[in-house]
């Protein structure tokens, strides 16, 4: 029993810990999603479409460019939470994403009008990607 009693304080001490670090970053991630076009950029002739994960999927919706190579960076923070199993069902790719990392998923060049969306496992939180 009293080991209990030590993994319980252990696991409070983790999620204390992990919510001093949420409340430090929110500044900046509501910086990055008030810049509507921020997210994607092209890095030698590839588009990078940058998706943040925590808590959810940010920012919730991208412009693309259609017709160009194209991967979507998954950069995940202190991800403790189910956002970090995500799939792409249009692309039949399904995921669990490291707590904190980047994780780089190349996709097939997409058509103009393409609208990709993305969901947690559980379809509670979701992201999409328009192309044009
Ligand atoms: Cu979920």
């Amino acid at each position: 029993m009293k080991n209990i009693g030590t993994i319980s304080l252990v696991v409070a001490g983790i999620i204390i810990a992990g919510m001093l670090l949420f409340s430090k970053t929110d500044n900046n991630s509501n910086v990055n999603n008030s810049q509507v076009a921020s997210n994607v950029s092209i890095v030698e002739g590839k588009q990078i479409i940058t998706i943040n994960v925590r808590g959810g999927y940010f920012p919730k919706i991208t412009t693309a460019k259609a017709n160009i190579p194209t991967a979507i960076k998954f950069k995940s923070q202190n991800a403790f939470d189910c956002s970090s199993a995500i799939s792409i069902p249009e692309l039949g790719y399904q995921k669990n994403l490291p707590p904190t990392g980047e994780t780089l998923l190349e996709i097939p060049v997409q058509k103009s009008g393409t609208i990709l969306r993305g969901t947690c496992s559980m379809g509670m939180y979701n992201f999409s990607i328009n192309f044009e």
